[in-house]
């Protein structure tokens, strides 16, 4: 018999038995300079599942040192496009082979089904191989000059990145992250969430059995007032790049003015799903189920107000809470759980704090609407009927498995509706009309809009936020643009 919270997988085990708290810095395995460490709690058992070390400033400085120093002098500075490509290609290969392993680990650090982490590993995996083809693309320009001149355009890495990422998906942001960063010839400290350091740290040591030189990737395991300001003020980091909360984007953004990095932000969102009455309902319906509740609603890009037709509404709502009902909640590493916990105490209690509010602002839970008693962040997928765009509820990131239903009249108040909001990172639109769906997806203020689908990203598309959901975008054709610097060379021939 096996009990929540262990690991089944004797590797696994292994792996959490026999880790030392401890930072990856040059390639070495080393405890933070004040010796401090913290816990890293199963949000399925409230248990500590392990022990990290507390990166601080100090190294923060010693992680920037091995970075520079590989990007200027070590064998990173002297590899090409093609070599770079290579080593992506085996760190690729090396996190498909340990699917299982990696899985069984972000299952039980942040909650996630089994199956749910080896989907999105997968897609980890995808967004690698993309990246380092990609890395032989980044080409140059030459200029239409004068006949006096050769003039020519260089894309150059921009030195060392700081990556800050969130516990919601931690291996796929680290990936979205490492990837692209590598691709272009930079050197990084990357810094997993605190609630969720472990396969961050099983990567670094994957990167390293794939051949990555030392300081190329720098992992740094802490908090974000500490070691993630750290990385926001430090002045030898030439960019960063932070996938997480607005709110705390906009301090990054603010620390990171004092030698003007380069910055992208990847940020929440409150996304729009519009649902009219000739869609195919039981796609709608299934995608709208996904769109609130995989990862227990902690997905930056959650379809959490979903616009359907008034005439429709009662009908929907019902049949959506039917489905709700088929989710299993449980034990993330039980095959049939469909559901697992939310990632953190913090999370559970922000996301119980907005069930009652939503029940206060005078929403009406159709389904579920409680927390689940017993040990472990559990709560019960929830759909608010009745609600209001101007709701809090309705306008704010709840990031728990929680969706609003608002009514809408037709495409212009669908529309007007669905961009009201602060955030612009994405939305959905379920119809049959080929017209309105093209003239939907164009009036809604959103970075990726999908049409009668939901949660698909695809690395050959840019990904990013309108608005308050982030600047900049990641994938897509011009990836590199946000990873590199451009150079105007002038010869006078
Ligand atoms: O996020 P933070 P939190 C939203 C979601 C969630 C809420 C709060 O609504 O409920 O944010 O989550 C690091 N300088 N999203 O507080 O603070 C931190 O250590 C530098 C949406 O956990 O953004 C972690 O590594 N770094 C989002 C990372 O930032 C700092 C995913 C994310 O934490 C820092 C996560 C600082 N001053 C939360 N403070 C999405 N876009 O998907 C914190 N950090």
């Amino acid at each position: 018999t096996v009990q929540l919270g262990q690991a089944r997988n004797p590797k696994v085990a292994a792996w959490l038995d026999g880790r030392k708290p401890s930072l990856l810095i040059n390639n070495e395995w080393v405890p933070a300079q004040s010796g401090k460490t913290f816990d890293t709690v199963n949000p399925a058992t409230e248990q500590v599942l392990a022990v990290a070390a507390e990166a601080a400033a100090a190294d923060v400085d010693a992680a920037v040192k091995a970075a520079g120093a590989a990007f200027t002098e070590g064998p990173w500075s002297k590899m090409g496009p093609a070599q770079r490509a290579r080593l992506l290609r085996a760190f690729a290969a090396l996190i498909e082979e340990n699917t299982d392993e990696l899985a069984e680990l972000e299952s039980l650090d942040n909650g996630m089904t089994f199956a749910t982490a080896q989907a999105f590993i997968g897609v980890a995996v995808e967004s690698m191989y993309y990246f380092a083809g990609a890395a032989q693309q980044i080409f140059g320009q030459t200029s239409p000059s004068a006949p006096t001149n050769f003039n020519y355009v260089l894309r150059e890495p921009i030195g060392v990145v700081g990556a800050i990422i969130p516990w919601n998906a931690p291996i796929t942001a680290a990936v979205w992250k490492i990837a692209p960063i590598l691709a272009a010839g930079n050197t990084m400290i990357l810094k997993p969430a605190e609630q969720t350091p472990l396969t961050a740290l099983r990567l670094g040591e994957l990167a390293i059995e794939a051949g990555l030189p030392a300081g190329v990737l720098n992992i740094l395991t802490g908090f974000g007032p500490g070691a993630g300001s750290a990385i926001a003020e430090h002045p030898q980091i030439d960019k960063i790049t932070f996938t997480g909360s607005v709110q705390t984007g906009r301090t990054i953004l603010r620390a990171s003015t004092g030698n003007l990095k380069r910055v992208t932000l990847e940020l929440g969102g409150k996304s729009p799903n519009i649902v009219f009455p000739d869609a195919d309902m039981e796609g709608a319906l299934a995608n709208s189920l996904a769109g609130f509740a995989t990862i227990s609603g902690q997905v930056c890009v959650a379809g959490t107000r979903l616009f359907v037709q008034r005439d429709i509404k009662d009908e929907f709502v019902e049949n959506l809470s039917a489905y709700a009902a088929g989710i299993k909640v449980g034990d993330p590493l039980d095959p049939e759980t469909t559901m697992g916990p939310l990632a953190s105490r913090e999370q559970y209690e922000r996301v119980t704090g907005y069930l009652d509010l939503g029940k206060s602002e005078g929403a009406v839970a159709a389904s579920g609407g409680n927390a689940i008693d017993g040990k472990g962040y559990f709560v019960q997928p929830t759909i608010f009927d009745g609600v209001d765009n101007s709701m809090r509820i309705a306008q704010e990131e709840i990031f728990g498995p929680v969706v609003s239903v608002i009514p809408f009249t037709d495409e212009y108040d669908a529309v007007l509706q669905g961009n009201d909001t602060t955030y612009g990172l994405a939305a959905a639109v379920w119809t049959r009309d080929v017209s309105r769906a093209h003239q939907v997806a164009r009036q809604i203020k959103a970075g990726t809009v999908w049409i009668n689908t939901f949660l698909e990203l695809d690395p050959t598309m840019p990904f990013g936020g309108y608005k308050e959901s982030g600047l900049g975008r990641e994938f897509g054709a011009n990836w590199y643009q946000h990873y590199t610097e451009e150079k105007s060379v002038f010869l006078k021939l």
